[in-house]
């Protein structure tokens, strides 16, 4: 099976804390401060790889962490950055944020890399807080918080050359008489689902082959899993159009070659301007055969071919399962291929932007809420600042409630109906709220 798309949380590591400890020597009784900081935590980063195939193992597992750094300790002994979670992805994932769904990052090349969650940092120990004035700080810096997100996988499927056309028109009939693929070939509709690869040796060059399940009308708006197939087809370079000429299903070949092609224009107008190959298919069921001479008196083939002819196409008859007409088209992908950049057709999308996101913007905000029984008071810088928080320490207590103070948060709440007694939310403890000096002494 063919998994082209995936979602999945990564979760990077917490920075480890700081630690607050004293030295301890013989004969002498107060040490300094000798906490160590804490080490960084690990960062999840996607490596793009050739050998990998399919999106296949983002079925089974879906929560990737990276490991968390580790807390400082005495002796100014940092703790041990986290190890780096390395996700490896097939070459042609692109990496999308599923929150604002902008692309992060194009995995395009083998060995290329993203850090999609960066680790938090390592918190400073005691040791890096004294001062001339303050020469045993009893509290340290908490490591930084651990970053996760929601990412889709999307993987199109990179082939050189795809075959496009209604369903049943030929088209795996196709692969298999250019490669050594085999796919299922069958008389109905939608015999192929997942995609099919093959790769077309042409002399000295090789290039790959991709048939895809068969296009119906309405499918750019989804009909017949439709966004689903053209997807697949974004990023070849020349498409191969198949169309049954013989009208044995009792549709004209024209209209088949018209409606697929705007299809493709709906989808994305970009599919149409790739170099495109039509095949004229089921020449045989005409009765006729590839050969020149024979396709001169085939009325509907003539018919087909001035008509797509017009509109600025080459046209080639084949009749797949006999190998007829093959060679030709192939040597005209090949030919068309040379002429095609691999830039030609580079898409564009909107980018996700690192730095705004890691730039918290409600980073420095303070939020109050009053649930009908608790007071809360949260904010992502006040957690940091809680977590470094030793609350046997007076002076480090009071620098968290200095904070909390400063920020508005008592006003807030008191404008939604706090009073002298209540009881707040901080986190994981709760204190009594009293207009003075309740900071120090009211902590349960
Ligand atoms: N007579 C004749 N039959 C053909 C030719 N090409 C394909 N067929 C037959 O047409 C039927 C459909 O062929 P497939 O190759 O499975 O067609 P497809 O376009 O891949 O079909 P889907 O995967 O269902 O979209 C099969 O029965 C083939 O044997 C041809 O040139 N001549
Ligand atoms: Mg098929």
């Amino acid at each position: 099976m063919f998994v082209d798309r995936a979602k999945i949380t990564i979760k990077s590591g917490k920075g480890g804390n700081g630690a607050v400890t004293f030295r301890r020597e013989p004969f002498v009784p107060e040490g300094g401060p000798d906490g160590g900081d804490g080490g960084k935590g690990g960062d999840v980063v996607f490596e793009a790889d050739e050998n990998m195939r399919t999106l296949m193992d983002f079925r089974y597992k879906r929560k990737y962490e990276a490991e968390s750094g580790q807390n400082g300790m005495k002796k100014k002994r940092f703790g041990k950055n986290g190890e780096d979670l390395i996700i490896k992805v097939p070459v042609g994932t692109m990496i999308i944020d599923e929150k604002s769904g902008k692309v992060m990052m194009d995995m395009k090349e083998h060995g290329q890399t993203l850090i999609a969650a960066k680790g938090g940092k390592g918190g400073k120990g005691n040791a890096k807080f004294a001062t001339p004035t303050r020469q045993a700080p009893n509290f340290a810096q908490a490591g930084g918080f651990a970053k996760e997100r929601d990412v889709i996988l999307e993987m199109k499927l990179i082939a050189d050359v795809g075959l496009v056309g209604f369903p049943n028109v030929g088209k795996s009939s196709i692969l298999t008489a250019c490669t050594s693929a085999r796919p299922k070939v069958a008389n109905y509709h939608f015999t192929t689902i997942d995609p099919n690869l093959g790769v077309v040796q042409y002399y000295d060059k090789a290039f790959v082959m991709a048939d895809i399940a068969g296009i119906i009308e309405g499918a750019h708006e989804g009909a017949g899993l439709g966004h689903y197939f053209l997807k697949h087809i974004e990023r070849t370079k020349v498409l191969i159009h198949v169309v049954d000429v013989s009208g044995c299903e009792g549709r004209d070949p024209k209209e088949d070659f018209d409606k697929i092609n705007e299809e493709l224009l709906k989808y994305n107008e970009k599919l149409l301007q790739k170099p495109q190959i039509v095949v004229a298919n089921k020449i045989d069921v005409l009765g006729c055969s590839a050969d020149p001479e024979d396709l001169e008196i085939c009325d509907e083939y003539i018919e087909f071919k001035a008509y797509v002819e017009a509109k600025g196409y080459k046209v080639f008859p084949m009749s797949a399962p006999a190998g007829q007409g093959i060679q030709e088209v192939i040597a005209e992908a090949a030919r068309l291929l040379d002429e095609t950049s691999d830039d030609d057709f580079d898409e564009y999308y909107e980018y996700f932007d690192f730095e705004l996101d890691d730039a918290d913007p409600d980073y420095k905000k303070v939020f109050v809420d009053f649930d009908g029984e608790n007071y809360t008071i949260t904010g992502k810088q006040l957690e940091q600042i809680y977590n470094s928080t030793n609350f046997y320490d007076h002076g480090s207590r009071r620098y968290l409630f200095r904070y909390i103070e400063e920020s508005g948060a008592y006003d807030a709440l008191k404008e939604i109906g706090l009073q002298e007694g209540d009881t707040i939310k901080l986190f994981d403890q709760e204190f009594e709220y009293y207009d003075e000096d309740y900071i120090d002494e009211e902590l349960i």
